[in-house]
Parts: C-alpha cells; sequence; structure tokens
C-alpha cells in the first residue's frame, strides 16, 4: 500500500528538492566549518592535513622565551598524510581493540588503545571560576601617538602595531552556558607589546558590584546557582543574588547597569569596554597621570530585547560566539577606539569630587571626555578554541612599562587572584609558556623547572648576584627602559579593615544613571527588575529591594512594586541631587551596520532576480543575506540558507518578503497545531508569521515587494512605523538599510512612564 503518512510526504519534497542540488549547494555564506568541500564517499587518498580556514589564525609562532621562530602557524599543527602515536609511529588501525581473538578480551599490550583512551580521559581541565563561557579572537592593535606626552608605554606610539588576542566572556555561567543571558560581560584583551605582554582585563559595565576584593567570593557565591539544587544556571534572577545585592548596598550601581540593556548585549561587536579601575600612567620624564580606560566600539552600543535574549537562548545558544566569528570570516572585523579619561594625580586621587580609587563610581564622560589613544581591530578567529580560548591566561599584573596600578582595594586584590587561578586551572606555574600566553618579548627571569616545563633553560646560575654565567641576567633601569613601580607616597595610618569615607555613598550615581537613561530604556530596566526579583520566592528580599529602589528614584520603585504587587516604600533618604550623563544612553545616535544578518523570504514563485540583486546589494553593504525558503536546497540558482522549519526571527537583524510562499511541505497539523487551521491569515505557514511577527515585536526593520506585501497585510503590520514596502527589492533594502542605522525601530515602543 502506499505510504501517504505526513512523514514521508515530506520526505519525498525533501529528495526532490535534494535531487535538483549541484555544486551551487557550497556555502555562500560565513560558518561553514573546515576549509574544503567533504566529497560525499570517505577520501582514500592519503594527503597531508588541510590548511586552516582563510580567517583563521594561530598564536605567533614563538619560544617558550619569547623568540621568533620562523616556524609558519601551520608548523604547530598537526604533520603528515598518516594516523600515528604521540610518539609519531604510523598506525594500521584505531577502529579495533588489540583483543585475543575477535571475541576476546583487550590486551593490556595495546599500548595505541590505551594512549587513545588516556588522553581522552583528561581532555577536560578545570573551568574559569568566574568568566567560564568565552569567545576569543585574534587582531592588531594600532597606537596614535596621542598618548606620548602621558605615558612611556611603547604600544601607544603613532602606527606602532601590536599583535593582541581578546576573550569575551559572561561571568556566571558554565563553560557550555548560553552567550545572551542577562549578565556582565567580560572583556580582556592581551597586548604582545615589544616590551613585555600587558593585559587590560575589562568588563563591559564601567563600575563593579564590590569596592573591595576581599568580597569577590561573596558576590560570586551569591549570583552563582544556589549550591543545594545548582540551579538556575547563568543568571541573577534568583533569591540569593538579590539577597546579597540588597544588603550589600555597594552593588547597587553594578546591579542597575545589568539591569539596563547592557545586560544583554546584542553582540560583542557593540559593546563599550572599560578598564574599571583607575590606572596610573607615566611619561619619560616620570609624570604621571591617573587615567581610566575605555574601549569605544566602533559599531555603536547596542541591545538585545530581553525576549530575543531568552529566544536566543533556547535557538542558539552561541550567538555572540557566532556572530562574533561570522563577522570576522565575512570580512566586517570588530573594530573599538582605545580611549582614556585622564585626571591630574594629585594626592587625593580624586576628579571633580569623585573618588578615583572607589569602583563603584564612573566619572561622566561629559566631565572628563574619553580621548581616543589607538584602535583595535580584530581580524582572525582561533584555530583551535581550547588552545588559544580556553588555556589563554589573563593578569591584571601583565603591566607594560609607562603603566601602573592604583591603590583601588579591589585592583590591589585582583594582583594576587589571576595567577593564583591559573595554578589550578592550568596545572602548575609555567602557564605563561602555553603558546597563546607567550610573550613577544626576550624573556630572562630565572624562574624554573615546574610541571610542563618548556624552555631548555641553559647556564647553571639561575640566580643573582653571580659570577658562574658571567653575570646574567642584569637588572635593567631607565635607559633599558625598566618597568617603574611609580614611587607613590603613602600616608602614615594606622593598619585597618576600613573603606575611606567616601566609598559610603552608595546611591547617588545609581540615580545619576537611572536619570540618564530615554523612557524607553528606562520602561526597560523596570520590566528587568520585575521579572528579576518576580523570579524571587521570598517576600523579604523582594522588600529590602524595592526599599534600595525607592532610595534611588520613587517612580522606579512604584512601577517595578506594582509589577510584583508590592507597596512601594518610601526613600530612607532623600534622592540625591544629580547631572545626568546622555552619553550613557545607547539610544539616539546613527551607526555602521557590518555584519548585521537579514533574512529575505522567498519561495519558487518569487521575484529571484530582485532577490539576486539584493543579496549581492547586502554583501556590497558589508552584511550578511539568508534566504529564508518553505524548503532547503536551491531557488533557481539560489542556495536557501534556512527553511521556515530552522529559520527564527531573533537571528536577523531585519527582515525582507520577496514573497508569500504556499505554506511548507512539512506545515503539517501533527507538526504545529496551528498549521493547515482553516481560515488562518493569507493562508500562510504560521511559521512565516510567527517569523514576522516576532520582528516587528522586537522592533526590527520589515521590508516587502512583490508578493511580499501580501504577508504583511496577513501579519497586521503593513503601514505601521519601520515596515516598508517597495516596488522593487533594492529600494526595499535600502529602506531597511537606513532604518537599521539606529538599530531598531523605536517608535515601536510608545512610552508609559508617568
Ligand atoms: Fe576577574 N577574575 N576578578 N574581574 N575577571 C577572573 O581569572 C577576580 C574583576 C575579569 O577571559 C579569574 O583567569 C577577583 C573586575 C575578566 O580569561 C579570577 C576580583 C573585572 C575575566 C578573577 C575580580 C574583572 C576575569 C577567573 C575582585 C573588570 C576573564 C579565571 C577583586 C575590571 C578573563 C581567571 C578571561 C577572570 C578574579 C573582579 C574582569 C578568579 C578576585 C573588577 C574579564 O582570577
Amino acid at each position: 500500500m502506499e505510504d501517504h503518512s505526513p512523514a514521508k510526504i515530506v520526505k519525498d519534497v525533501v529528495a526532490a528538492a535534494a535531487a535538483k542540488v549541484t555544486d551551487a549547494l557550497t556555502p555562500d555564506v560565513p560558518g561553514a566549518p573546515g576549509s574544503g568541500t567533504p566529497s560525499i564517499e570517505e577520501p582514500t587518498t592519503p594527503h597531508d592535513p588541510l590548511p586552516p580556514k582563510k580567517e583563521q589564525g594561530t598564536p605567533d609562532t614563538r619560544t617558550p622565551t619569547g623568540a621568533e621562530t620562523g616556524v609558519p602557524p601551520t608548523g604547530k599543527a598537526q604533520q603528515g598524510a598518516y594516523l600515528t602515536t604521540a610518539q609519531g609511529a604510523r598506525l594500521r588501525d584505531t577502529d579495533h581493540s588489540l583483543k585475543a581473538g575477535p571475541r576476546g578480551p583487550i590486551l593490556l599490550q595495546d599500548h595505541h588503545f590505551r594512549e587513545k583512551i588516556t588522553h581522552f580521559d583528561h581532555e577536560r581541565i578545570p573551568e574559569r571560576v568566574v568568566h567560564a563561557r568565552g569567545t576569543g579572537a585574534h587582531g592588531v592593535f594600532t597606537g596614535y601617538g596621542t598618548a606620548d606626552a602621558l605615558t612611556r608605554a611603547g604600544f601607544l606610539k603613532k602606527d606602532k602595531e601590536t599583535p593582541v588576542f581578546v576573550r569575551f566572556s559572561t561571568v556566571l555561567g558554565s563553560r557550555g552556558s548560553a552567550d545572551t543571558v542577562r549578565d556582565t560581560r567580560g572583556f580582556a584583551t592581551k597586548f604582545y607589546t615589544d616590551e613585555g605582554t600587558f593585559d587590560l582585563v575589562g568588563n563591559n559595565i564601567p563600575v563593579f558590584f564590590i569596592q573591595d576584593a576581599i568580597k569577590f567570593p561573596d558576590i560570586i557565591h551569591a549570583a552563582k546557582p544556589h549550591p543545594d539544587r545548582e540551579i538556575p544556571q547563568a543568571q541573577s534572577a534568583h533569591d540569593t543574588f538579590w539577597d546579597f545585592v540588597s544588603l550589600h548596598t555597594e552593588a547597587q550601581h553594578h546591579t542597575i547597569w545589568n539591569m539596563s540593556d547592557r545586560g544583554i548585549p546584542r553582540s560583542y561587536r557593540t559593546m563599550e569596554g572599560f578598564g574599571v579601575h583607575t590606572f596610573r600612567l607615566v611619561n619619560d620624564a616620570g609624570g604621571t597621570v591617573l587615567v581610566k580606560f575605555h574601549w569605544k566600539p566602533k559599531l555603536g552600543v547596542h541591545s538585545l530585547t530581553w525576549e530575543e535574549a531568552q529566544l536566543i537562548n533556547g535557538v542558539d545558544p552561541d550567538f555572540h560566539r557566532r556572530d562574533l566569528y561570522d563577522a570576522i570570516e565575512a570580512g566586517a572585523y570588530p573594530e573599538w577606539e582605545l580611549g582614556l579619561q585622564v585626571f591630574p594625580d594629585i594626592p587625593e586621587e580624586t576628579f571633580a569630587g569623585i573618588d578615583l580609587l572607589d569602583p563603584t563610581k564612573i566619572v561622566p564622560e561629559e566631565l572628563a571626555e574619553v580621548q581616543p589613544v589607538g584602535r583595535l581591530v580584530l581580524n582572525r578567529t582561533p584555530t583551535n578554541f581550547f588552545a588559544e580560548t580556553e588555556q589563554v591566561a589573563f593578569h591584571l599584573g601583565n603591566l607594560a612599562p609607562g603603566i601602573d596600578v592604583t591603590n583601588d582595594p579591589l585592583l590591589q586584590g585582583r594582583l594576587f587572584s589571576y595567577v593564583d587561578t591559573q595554578l589550578t586551572r592550568l596545572a602548575g606555574p609555567n602557564f605563561p609558556q602555553i603558546p597563546i600566553n607567550r610573550p613577544h618579548a626576550p624573556v630572562n627571569d630565572m624562574l624554573r623547572d615546574g610541571f610542563h616545563q618548556q624552555a631548555v633553560h641553559g647556564g647553571v646560575a639561575p640566580y643573582r648576584p653571580n659570577s658562574l654565567d658571567g653575570g646574567n641576567p642584569f637588572e635593567a633601569g631607565d635607559e633599558q627602559n625598566a618597568f617603574l613601580d611609580v614611587p607613590v607616597r603613602v600616608a602614615e595610618a594606622p593598619k585597618i579593615r576600613a573603606n575611606p569615607v567616601s566609598f559610603d555613598d552608595h546611591f547617588s550615581q545609581v540615580r545619576l544613571f537611572w536619570l540618564s537613561m530615554t523612557p524607553v530604556e528606562q520602561e526597560h530596566i523596570i520590566a528587568a527588575y520585575t521579572f528579576e526579583l518576580g523570579k524571587c520566592y521570598h517576600q523579604a528580599i523582594k522588600e529590602r529591594q524595592l526599599q534600595c529602589l525607592a532610595d534611588i528614584d520613587p517612580v522606579l520603585c512604584e512601577q517595578v512594586a506594582t509589577g510584583l504587587g508590592l507597596p512601594a516604600p518610601q526613600p530612607r533618604t532623600a534622592p540625591a541631587e544629580v547631572v545626568p550623563s546622555p552619553v550613557l544612553s545607547q539610544l539616539g545616535g546613527r551607526w555602521p551596520a557590518d555584519g548585521r544578518i537579514v533574512g529575505i523570504v522567498a519561495g519558487p514563485d518569487a521575484d529571484l532576480a530582485g532577490v539576486s540583486a539584493v543579496r549581492t546589494a547586502i554583501f556590497a553593504a558589508g552584511m550578511v543575506p539568508l534566504v529564508i525558503a518553505p524548503h532547503g536546497g536551491q531557488l533557481g540558482d539560489l542556495s536557501v540558507q534556512r527553511t521556515f522549519d530552522t529559520a527564527r526571527s531573533v537571528e536577523f537583524d531585519a527582515i525582507l518578503l520577496a514573497a508569500a510562499p504556499a505554506p511548507a511541505p512539512d506545515a503539517i497539523g501533527a507538526r504545529d497545531a496551528k498549521a493547515g487551521a482553516p481560515g488562518g491569515p493569507g493562508d500562510l505557514d504560521p511559521r512565516l508569521l510567527r517569523l514576522v511577527d516576532e520582528a516587528w515585536r522586537h522592533a526590527k526593520a520589515i521590508g516587502a515587494w512583490a508578493g511580499g506585501d501580501a504577508v504583511l497585510e496577513a501579519a497586521g503590520i503593513a503601514g505601521t512605523p519601520g515596515v516598508v514596502s517597495a516596488a522593487a527589492g533594492p529600494e526595499a533594502f535600502s529602506a531597511v538599510q537606513e532604518l537599521l542605522a539606529a538599530h531598531r525601530v523605536w517608535q515601536r515602543f510608545p512610552v508609559s512612564i508617568p
């Protein structure tokens, strides 16, 4: 009997489509794995390993002591055509263990089996205790020379190029957790300077939860999953987090940044970075200034909406990682300017009344502008994630001559923590010799031996003073550009466990942040607090945080209290008089849309020539087009990248509709209760309607031409703000491109804050 089951119908349609597929299916968008095109049959002619993909980079080939080796990067990867043991002996068979006969037990003699399994058993290393989930890329930093008067640091000199490796991360989640959770993001940069490695280990939020490093285990224990059930993963919407921050109120400033859109970035490429602490720069003449480091993204600061972030966590948990790597592969190189806020180095270590040693405070840019000193471009993805992104070890104490630390008590504690943590994570003291951590400056350090020592040190006298090695190594002075610990005067004082009095103000800058937001951003903050506190079980914790909100701003407090169904408390003290800092808002500007993703909905009857022209225009604009169709395979000469089944609105920054295709072959009631519902709007595929509906809800630009207009009508969004109906594809794209410059169609969020 003929099979008419839904599964069979779908299979037939897909098989028919696949039969038409030619070589044109070779992916023409970023993200395809491997540098070759795989054959259908397993290849059997021996040949050397394939080269890396064109956008992949590796750590420079330096010796463990920093010398250039001249070995090409591929020289470090696997060699030769044949499978070998770790010792290089060629192997005949890796599919069968050596047994006493086909039905017998495995022999202890099987050295290949034991080597393979033993190594596998030890493939995992401890994940980072914080910032476990991360994504790294290689790039280059170019100095502008504008900081010459402030610092002797050579990498900031005009046109000086320095290789860098950057690792972005979330803080709370485990290594396999989702990217778009509400959290702070790490932004750690390793500059391989000629004068020693400089690490700028910053975040995308300019303040921190705590003022003293001794509180770090407390905030992290509170924010990590509960110790009994180990839930929730990678988020702050739970009782222990709010318990801590509502009691330890110095955390309130960082917390409001997390509740703002900064906590859910659209992309690593659209994040600012901050050194957080104040640093001290020293110039050739020994003069000093205090500075704060800022990274300013070329694409502007943009975020997801909360609903998008939640959907992405399920649909594409690697969203930020994929975005970074796809952008680099597509040639839309992520770019930031490094800037400095510069303050006179006065004994009080304050600026405009703000204590520069307090890491819970910013200095508004309106009071001290950010002066650009160089440019960072990320242009290579890692070749091997573990070797590079996992093994990279940052350390605040990796300072180049010309940059020194201050007495910020948070910074001081970090100087201890970063080396300490690597001793366990990277199994011993020789982690600076791992390829990604090798300096590009000559190393002569008298540190010897230890697990995994990779240098072959010469000489007999790793001590000073010595005469047996001719006195080598010698101490350097100013002439040789030795690192200078700036001889800052320390005031005579008793030894105590206490903070400066100025650290006691926990609320004025939280209010400053709140008042600096536009109404749309304020709505998002209200929604975030309401959601997070709504997830707490204990009334006392909600009430305590509401009290903190009352101390920040009565409107904020009332709105959240309403959502929680609780009374709004009165402030403990009158809210501070503060001057807002409009620079903190993300809205109102226009930015390049490089590397944005545009989905184009098409079908067999679409204007395929128009779709083709639009694809070319999107590529030419530095963006990535993805064709969405009822089924995979080909539409004429066009290859399809997403189907109604695999596409979800959150992948795209904008949607173009070239047609109103008939429902896909798998739009059947057995798979989607809404499929084929009689009288459904326009008789469209329910997933197509959901795609358009979500894109609209998330305030994304939508354009249509030809048959696409029917989808706008069916979705009930024709003629609404940011929805364009054009005569032809390229016009629809230009209109959408124009809208993308503002990131979202903000008019779709009418504001109701009283
Ligand atoms: Fe970290 N932090 N941190 N941190 N931090 C680590 O180091 C620590 C702090 C930051 O991509 C750990 O190698 C203490 C502020 C980033 O590999 C650990 C304190 C800022 C990364 C550690 C802080 C940061 C880390 C975990 C309180 C922004 C990821 C694994 C004084 C300015 C780096 C590791 C990467 C990682 C300790 C506070 C940024 C345990 C004790 C403030 C971006 O050493």
